[in-house]
């Protein structure tokens, strides 16, 4: 830490003189391009920050030691071109991390100090599938954040897609997750999900297409964020947003709302083998009634899992995707 110049105001006396304070402050992380972070600090002020030196954080290698939402301690570099030194990282509360695409190794810290997450899903243009959604509930139950699924784009679903949204938001709303069906085009549920997100800070993932960025800008016309082309979905996955960056947003409640860049997949990390019914909260209640303390939930006689899903408290498709995610976990990396 370093101390800094600065003008400061005695009331008693109305002069103003230069004065050396000491300079380390907090600042919110809201963008993060790589070298350079878009900091705002606990007075509002916006600035440009970068990292000081090389500092490891927790145990966790990641591929962004600084992630949008981190809490930080900054030194003031320069007034004048307002940029800062981050000089530390707080003790997340927690944090949304996956595989990165580059690296199976390495992970990728999305957000940190989130209150929600909201995955966007689409049925249409693009389809998301419901392993892609599952894969991000489990995620979500291992990092303690809540998450609701906003299932966009509801104007272009015909009965069939209509059928699947009433099905998935039945299978969903038995194991406690809220689903909101919205679009767009017709302002069905905007405000439903606007009023989610009121007095909280929460981060929106999802496929490259499904409407995220398109979201905030209804929500915030001023910020004009880029969107597709306006012919929608090419079916190529265009990946426009290409910075997750936070935003404070206009509500009387106040809160902030994370735009995120959309993924491809959604790759699993730390998440053992033997843990990852913990994360289907519906097994999870389930399990100690299993024969084997270290039940897979696979072959095992006496396991309560598959009782469940042979007398129907367990949904079929919800254990064909804990199967298929078991089945993708390298069992020798733990
Ligand atoms: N029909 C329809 N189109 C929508 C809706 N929401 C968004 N779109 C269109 O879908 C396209 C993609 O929207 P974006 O907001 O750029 O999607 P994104 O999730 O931010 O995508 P990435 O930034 O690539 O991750 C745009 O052309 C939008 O106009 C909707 O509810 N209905
Ligand atoms: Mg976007
Ligand atoms: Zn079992």
């Amino acid at each position: 830490m370093r101390n800094t110049r600065a003008t400061v105001w005695n009331r008693d006396t109305g002069i103003l003189r230069i004065a050396y304070i000491y300079a380390s402050m907090k600042a919110i992380v809201y963008r993060s391009t790589g070298s350079w972070y878009n900091i705002k600090t606990g007075t509002g002020k916006a600035m440009s920050a970068r990292i000081k030196g090389v500092f490891k954080i927790d145990d966790i290698t990641s591929t962004n030691p600084i992630a949008v939402g981190d809490e930080v301690e900054i030194d003031i570099e320069s007034e004048s071109a307002n940029t800062a030194m981050i000089t530390a990282i707080l003790p997340r509360r927690n944090y949304i991390n996956r595989q990165s695409p580059a690296h199976k190794k390495h992970h990728h810290i999305v957000a940190s100090n989130l209150d929600q997450s909201l995955l966007f899903a689409t049925l249409r243009d693009p389809k998301t599938s419901q392993g892609f959604i599952d894969r991000f509930l489990v995620t979500s139950e291992a990092y303690h954040v809540p998450a609701i699924v906003v299932f966009n784009k509801a104007d272009l679903y015909k009965s069939k897609e209509l059928e699947k949204y009433a099905a998935l938001k039945d299978m969903y709303a038995a194991i406690g997750y809220r689903t909101v069906l919205m679009s767009m085009k017709t302002n069905e549920g905007v405000a439903e999900v606007k009023e989610a997100l009121e007095n909280k800070t929460s981060l929106l993932s999802g496929h490259s297409g499904v409407g995220k960025s398109s979201f905030i800008n209804a929500i915030f016309p001023e910020l004009q964020l880029k969107t597709q082309d306006v012919s929608g979905w090419s079916g190529k996955g265009m990946h426009t947003t290409t910075f997750a960056e936070m935003f404070d947003l206009p509500l009387a409640g106040g809160g902030k709302v994370i735009d995120t860049p959309g993924m491809r997949e959604f790759g699993l990390v730390d998440i053992p083998r033997q843990e990852l019914s913990h994360y289907y909260p519906e097994m999870a209640k389930l399990i100690t009634e299993c024969q084997f303390n270290n039940c897979l939930h696979i072959n095992e006689p006496g396991c309560a899992v598959k009782d469940g899903v042979i007398n129907g408290t367990i949904h079929e498709d919800r254990y064909v995707s804990y199967v298929n995610i078991l089945e993708s976990i390298d069992e020798k990396s733990y």
